[in-house]
């Protein structure tokens, strides 16, 4: 044998055993390196082929050729054993065990206010409207001067108004969102304002300085207060069932005529929201024409509303918090 043919053969069984040890799909890629790399272990050994003689070459070219796919073919074989080891662990690692106990999580519900607010917003999207919203921070203009309150009208006063230190105020009511919608779309108009509002209170069963209110704003060609009472009508009683209801003459700023609605729930006269027709001075501050149109308008407590639906005596109950209170609402 010659010294070359020695070489090539010892290679060969030193790169069989190195891939036999190797446990890491890196450590398998160093040895490939070492040994096929460019500056390898056979690349050196052929280096010296070149003062071979013309009968002995052909002869180590072909045991070299022969080493080298040995070592191919061993080094492939290992890194499919090391890939499919490595799927296997991964497999195991992550198995999960379907018969473990799960950890508990308490299923929560919404809040009464939420679920009133939601049912609210289903009836009315039924008829056709669309639900707006503003901030909660207004100017005097939105909160009462385009809404028609008179310049010494009480609510303006800072016994019954929150004031902020810039000079605007906290939204007494939803009304404000009306307007800036009005300002900015054309009628014919179908919206309600479901929404937080604030008031200088002091707080106690059935009073409370921030509360919710939704109202409800149609304007259009020949509404008339028939159109109001046909839509409070089909409100109430999908809020309440089939029940009484009486409308009796009221006042607001921003409506005329109007009027109070009281429903008979459980033998008694409640008083549940207020209504009117839009007064044309507040179309004529949105730069509708009150000559072509007409409107109708509604208010509601949302408080109110949850508190005679589910026999609450007192609305701080509503803000409280206690999740044995909370419980007891199933959607
Ligand atoms: C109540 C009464 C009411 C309105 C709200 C309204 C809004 C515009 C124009 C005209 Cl932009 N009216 N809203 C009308 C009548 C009554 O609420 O007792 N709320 C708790």
């Amino acid at each position: 044998m010659t010294q070359l043919e020695t070489q090539l053969t010892a290679l060969r069984q030193e790169a069989q055993q190195a891939i036999a040890a190797i446990v890491t799909l890196e450590d398998l890629e160093q040895l490939r390196i070492k040994y096929l790399g460019k500056k390898g272990s056979l690349s050196q050994v052929l280096g010296g082929m070149g003062k071979l003689s013309a009968e002995e070459r052909p002869k180590i070219g072909s045991l070299a050729n022969e080493v080298k796919e040995a070592l191919q073919t061993g080094l492939d074989q290992k890194r499919e054993a090391l890939q499919a080891a490595q799927i296997e662990a991964q497999l195991e690692a992550e198995a999960i065990d379907v018969t473990m106990p799960a950890v508990y999580r308490p299923q929560g519900q919404a809040h009464p206010l939420t679920s009133t607010i939601d049912r609210m917003i289903d009836i009315f999207v039924g008829l056709g409207y669309t639900v707006a919203t503003g901030p909660e921070m207004e100017t005097d203009y939105y909160n009462f001067e385009a809404l028609n309150f008179l310049p010494d009208h009480p609510a303006r006063d800072m016994q019954d108004t929150l004031f902020l230190p810039d000079g605007n105020i906290l939204r007494t009511h939803t009304s404000s969102v009306q307007i800036r919608y009005m300002e900015d779309n054309d009628p014919p108009v179908r919206i309600i304002m479901p929404g937080r509002c604030y008031r200088r209170d002091t707080v106690d069963a059935t009073h409370s300085a921030v509360f919710h209110q939704l109202e409800i704003l149609a304007v259009d060609e020949g509404l008339s207060f028939t159109d109001l009472r046909g839509t409070i009508k089909v409100f109430l009683e999908a809020m309440f069932g089939e029940i009484p209801i009486r409308f009796r003459p009221s006042f607001f700023p921003f409506t005329e005529p109007s009027a109070e609605v009281d429903v008979q729930w459980q033998g008694r006269w409640l008083e549940v929201m207020g209504c009117g027709m839009v007064d044309p001075n507040v179309l004529k501050a949105v730069g509708y024409d009150p000559e072509t149109y007409t409107g109708f308008a509604a208010g509601l407590g949302v408080e109110r509303i949850a508190m005679v639906l589910h026999q609450i005596d007192d609305i701080r109950r509503l803000y409280a918090s206690d999740l044995r209170f909370l419980r007891q609402f199933q959607s």
